[in-house]
């Protein structure tokens, strides 16, 4: 009102002078008014759409602070609101935080199918067989002393519950996969000195990242670029070459190289194709891995009898494929987007605290039911922290100030 004369009709976009309180035009823009509850907070809100300059937004930010009553969003404010006033559940506000911050394709479509209730929709179902299995134990309390219950009511509740420990146990295991999506795919080229890491880094990456020389031992440190790969996230780190006889640096350069590799998604093996001997890497983790012969143009034509791939940077031969194979192998890890999978560390915690009371509930078959229904009880009561439908005011200043200003 002060700044724009009235309150324009909700929902419609006005054009008009933006002042300050004295009446000083700051701008000539849009003013769109949202009337609770059907805004994104359930509050009265306003959002003024100005020239982008940093001196107008200043001003105009300056101009709504001088307004009694009016100060600057916390972090994560928008967003709190709305989950306070019941418009957003917890994972609904996170996703739409991840929403927010994506850059890749399958970022926004993982962010966009929790924003849309999938991993909420699970916790609450989860949570409603749960809370049936407690209403069958408990209804079993009060008939312990008539003999016409049937056990085998009690028999098939456990049975559920079992069954749903192996849900939530693959559902928590799905999380390195959320990971993979937010954080990338990550993969390691690993080689001798002067097989072409480098060189096929900086061939990856489209520029100079890392140094190329004929001298081996050029790289030393972990150089990482990351690229959009067919809409995933891939984070690909060029290591010191193996060898033996290094001088300090390279060494702890080589062995950076193997800790890495320890904890890749893919581990690229490169071997010089030019070479006289094929050098042996150290044996690492686990890591899934794919050989590269390099420098095919030195070679003439055919194919290698023992390497996967053949590359040349100078030429390009082979690095098309052997991109398209990395991508093939991101996107089989990753798997399917569209299923709900714990985005944050948070939910991990509280499905494997609900997991384990299950797990409580099921086993100790000894114990007494009234035990077994606390249990139960343990178990949805940290699903429902997830959603935020259990009491969680303690949570919501570490969850809400992970969140931008503004959201
Ligand atoms: N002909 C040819 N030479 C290549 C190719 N790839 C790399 N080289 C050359 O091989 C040498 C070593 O390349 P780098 O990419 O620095 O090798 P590196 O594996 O990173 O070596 P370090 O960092 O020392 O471990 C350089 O002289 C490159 O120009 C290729 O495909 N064909
Ligand atoms: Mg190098």
């Amino acid at each position: 009102m002060t700044m724009t004369g009235s309150v324009p009709e909700p929902r419609f976009m006005r054009f008009g002078a933006i002042s300050d309180a004295d009446g000083n035009l700051l701008d000539n823009g849009l003013t769109v008014f949202f009337s609770g509850p059907t805004s994104f907070t359930g509050e009265d809100s306003c959002e003024f759409h100005l020239h982008g300059g940093r001196a107008v937004v200043a001003a105009v930010l300056e101009a709504v602070g001088a307004v009694p009553g009016f100060r600057h969003a916390e972090a994560g404010e928008f967003s709190r609101r709305a989950f306070l006033n019941g418009k957003i559940d917890l994972t609904g506000a996170e996703a739409l935080s991840d929403l927010v911050s994506s850059e890749t394709e399958a970022q926004r479509r993982f962010a966009l199918t929790n924003a849309g209730g999938k991993q909420s929709e699970l916790y609450a179902a989860w949570r409603r067989r749960i809370v049936h299995a407690r209403a069958m134990i408990e209804a079993e309390l009060d008939f312990s002393d008539q003999e016409d219950v049937p056990g085998s009511v009690s028999d098939q509740v456990w049975a559920d519950m079992h069954k749903m420990i192996g849900e939530m146990e693959t559902h928590i295991a799905s999380y390195r996969r959320a990971e993979m999506i937010r954080d990338g795919f990550k993969v390691v080229i690993l080689g001798a000195p002067n097989a072409g890491k480098s060189s096929l880094l900086n061939s990856l990456a489209r520029r100079e990242v890392a140094i190329v020389t004929d001298e081996a031992g050029t790289t030393r440190d972990l150089v990482e670029v990351t690229l959009d790969l067919d809409g995933m996230k891939v984070i690909v780190i060029d290591t010191a070459g193996i060898r033996e006889a290094a001088g300090k640096v390279e060494t702890i350069g080589i062995e950076r190289a193997l800790a890495t590799a320890e904890t890749a998604d893919l581990v690229l093996e490169m071997h010089d194709l030019s070479a006289s001997v094929r050098a042996e890497l150290p044996m690492r983790g686990d890591a899934a891995s794919i050989t590269v012969g390099t420098k095919s143009d030195l070679m003439g034509g055919g194919t290698s009898a023992v390497e996967d791939f053949r590359i040349s940077t100078k030429t390009g031969d082979g690095v098309a494929s052997l991109l398209a194979e990395i991508s093939r192998r991101a996107k089989q890890a990753i798997g399917d987007i569209g299923e709900a999978m714990p985005s944050r560390i948070r939910h991990i915690e509280l499905l494997t605290r609900s997991a384990s009371a299950l797990r409580d509930a099921v086993q100790h078959q000894d114990n007494p039911l009234e035990l077994r229904a606390e249990d139960l009880r343990r178990s949805s009561d940290s699903l429902g922290r997830i959603a935020g439908a259990v009491d969680v005011e303690d949570l919501l200043d570490s969850i809400f100030s992970t969140f931008c200003v503004g959201k």
